[in-house]
């Protein structure tokens, strides 16, 4: 039987487990990466492994997101990172050097090699053909020491490309189709292998759109073959040697497949407030326009910017607009400076921002109450941008651009011909802000300035755990309500206790001071919880408040990995009307905890108040199970190197 991408690469890096979809299993990695915001914190846990050396074959950390430095937070997290990479074998990709996913691309990525990031986005190294996979940070931090990556084997859904895009409509277009067709929810326990003759009229950056958000879909991640097209960007980027052709076998067996002819898309956008929320630009209609936004991991290649410099060439921004540009590295901001694409930016009324996340994570440029705010970004969940009445739309840089000088949300269509852009046939490879670490590590003063806290550790898991129901939230809640992320809470990624002061807030102001008063408790969730980013602050700050377990439909996969990792028992409703049954302020009981989790996959719980039971479903493998009676990932690697 002929194996898929994603199952050749699995395979080839197979630690333990064997390759059946939905049994736990285990890999290689070859390369990570991290950013700031989550890097801090995965340092911090690489450190306590008591570690020397990274075992990878490569590891990057890259100074993207908190880039504002309004107080010495950042600038203190940023020496931190900078000095324990330096001791411990990482490669520092210094502030300026662009958004991690974006320079992984250029600079990094390896077809058929593995990459796990502290970062939802990794999955664009899929765009080179990586199995590249987004993970908390404890986890990142277990692969750099050396150790396997554990997770469930994904079935594999193939999206089969056929035909070829029409003008004026872009990558992004083909990810948001896939959004409206599988929802956010689609990609849970898959990977999504692109495949079809449309494959080979897409650019690697534009691949790499499409794998990014394949994030939003849920997907464990999302791969395109390595081909013709992947050597030649290895070629412009001086990276020849690093290629690899990689293709399913032509006998490949898929669990499911849609199709999707490029011929027939059109320039789409996400409606406020979800990524799948997908409609035609052409039907949303002429909406006016406060705020266009382009950049983000999503879309800050060189080919995106050079056709939104096209677009505004000899232009003027509408006057009620406020245009943002972000180039996503500084090889990209370095090209469109030589060639004068970035003055036509300039003159076109555009504000260019550095080369990092931006205001894609509410750093800065949040626009004003009720808003419409076009972006060319992957993310567009409420308050996101920092405004919470802001209407926030997702949209191709094509449609960003054309809608910056009309003032009204604008199919790119009317304005005639499109620009052609052609790959260069040469990049402009200078790695001179990224620095090597020392080759022998032990002289290394690891600096830590007063923001960086101790993180929160579990304690082993009592057979009778009690508490109160302190929130009770509903379907599709992400990490960014769980846990914000803007311009003034980034700055303390390596500080949980300040953070968790602001925990749920979105959904509930009180909800920190609820759980304080009360000891701790349960967080109730609906179907989806915990979607979007891999942050395990969303795990660590509820377990600093003395959360034990969170009830939900379903849980997101990164989210819930975190979870177990920080030892809070994630728990599926086996009916979900049983979620109905439950009020905020019931006291739930579960007794001999430990025994039937050693038992089986099924908890019950008993609600005192309502004078109820109702069972559960604790869906792990036997490993984390080991993990949630000892505390979390930390104490049980403690417990087993006794
Ligand atoms: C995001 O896009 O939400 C982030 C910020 O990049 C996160 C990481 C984080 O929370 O630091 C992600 O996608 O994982
Ligand atoms: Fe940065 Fe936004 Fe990409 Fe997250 S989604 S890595 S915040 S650019």
């Amino acid at each position: 039987m002929g194996l898929n991408l994603a199952q050749k690469i699995i395979k080839e890096h197979l630690v333990s487990g064997d390759m059946t979809a939905g049994s736990e299993i285990s890999i290689r990695i070859d390369q990570t990466l991290t950013q700031d915001s989550t890097g801090t914190m995965a340092y911090l846990q690489f450190e306590a492994m008591g570690i020397d050396r990274v075992k990878t074959k490569k590891s990057v950390a890259y100074i993207d997101h908190n880039t504002i430095q309004s107080g010495f937070e950042n600038a203190d997290d940023h020496k931190y990172i900078q000095t324990v990479t330096k001791k411990h074998g990482i490669y520092f990709s210094r502030p300026g050097n662009g958004i991690c996913h974006q320079v992984h691309l250029e600079r990094f990525g390896v077809p058929g090699m593995t990459l796990l990031g502290s970062d939802s986005h990794t999955p664009t190294g899929g765009g080179l053909g990586m199995l590249a996979i987004g993970a908390g940070g404890l986890d990142v931090a277990v692969a750099m020491g050396g150790g396997a990556y554990y997770l469930m084997m994904p079935k594999v859904l193939r999206v089969n490309l056929t035909g070829k895009l029409n003008e004026w409509v872009a990558a992004k277009d083909i990810i948001l189709e896939v959004l409206r067709k599988l929802s956010v929810k689609g990609g849970v326990g898959k990977v999504i292998e692109y495949a079809g003759e449309g494959v080979k009229t897409l650019t690697v950056p534009e691949r790499a759109t499409i794998t990014n958000m394949g994030a939003e879909l849920g997907a464990t991640t999302s791969i395109f073959p390595s081909d013709e097209v992947t050597k030649e960007f290895l070629k412009a980027q001086g990276r020849e040697n690093d290629f690899k052709p990689l293709t399913p076998d032509s006998d490949a067996i898929y669990d499911e497949e849609i199709t999707i002819d490029l011929d027939k898309l059109v320039p789409l956008a996400a409606k406020p407030h979800s990524p799948d929320n997908v409609e035609e630009v052409s039907k949303i209609g002429k909406i006016k326009v406060d705020q266009v936004a382009i950049g983000s991991c999503t879309n800050s290649s060189y080919l995106d910017m050079m056709k939104v410099a096209k677009i505004l060439k000899g232009k003027t921004v509408a006057p009620d607009v406020s245009l943002v540009i972000a180039p996503g590295s500084k090889q990209v901001l370095t090209m469109l400076a030589q060639n004068g694409a970035l003055s036509d930016m300039v003159a076109a009324g555009a504000r260019i921002l550095e080369s990092a996340c931006g205001p894609c994570i509410g750093m800065g440029q949040s626009p004003k109450t009720d808003a419409v705010s076009l972006r060319t970004f992957n993310r567009n969940f409420e308050g996101r941008s920092g405004t919470v009445s802001a209407q926030v739309y997702l949209v191709s840089p094509e449609v960003a651009a054309a809608s910056a000088i009309t003032g009204v949300l604008t199919d790119p269509r009317e304005l005639g011909e499109a620009p052609k852009i052609s790959q260069p046939s040469e990049f402009l490879a200078n790695d001179n802000m990224v620095s090597a670490p020392a080759e022998e590590g032990n002289d290394v003063e690891v600096v830590r300035g007063p923001n960086i806290k101790p993180f929160p550790v579990n304690t082993a898991l009592k057979e009778k755990v009690e508490g109160k129901v302190l929130i009770k939230v509903e379907d599709n809640i992400t990490t960014d309500h769980i846990m914000p992320s803007n311009a003034k809470l980034l700055p303390f990624r390596s500080n949980v206790p300040y953070l968790s002061e602001f925990c749920l807030t979105p959904c509930d102001p009180d909800f920190p001071k609820r759980a304080k008063e009360n000891g701790g408790g349960y967080i109730v969730g609906g179907s989806n919880y915990g979607q979007g980013s891999s942050r395990e602050h969303a795990a660590l700050a509820p377990l600093y408040l003395g959360i034990k377990a969170v009830f939900a439909k379903s849980f997101a996969r990164i989210h819930m990995a975190n979870l177990v990792n920080s030892g809070i028992l994630p728990l599926v409703f086996k009916v979900e009307a049983d979620y109905d049954g439950i009020s905020e302020t019931d006291e739930l009981v579960i007794e001999n905890a430990i025994s039937q989790i050693k038992a089986g996959n099924e908890i019950t719980v008993k609600n005192i108040t309502k004078g109820t039971e109702f069972v559960t479903i604790l869906n792990v493998s036997d490993r984390q199970k080991e993990m949630l009676y000892a505390g979390g990932l930390i104490n049980y690697t403690k417990n087993s190197n006794k």
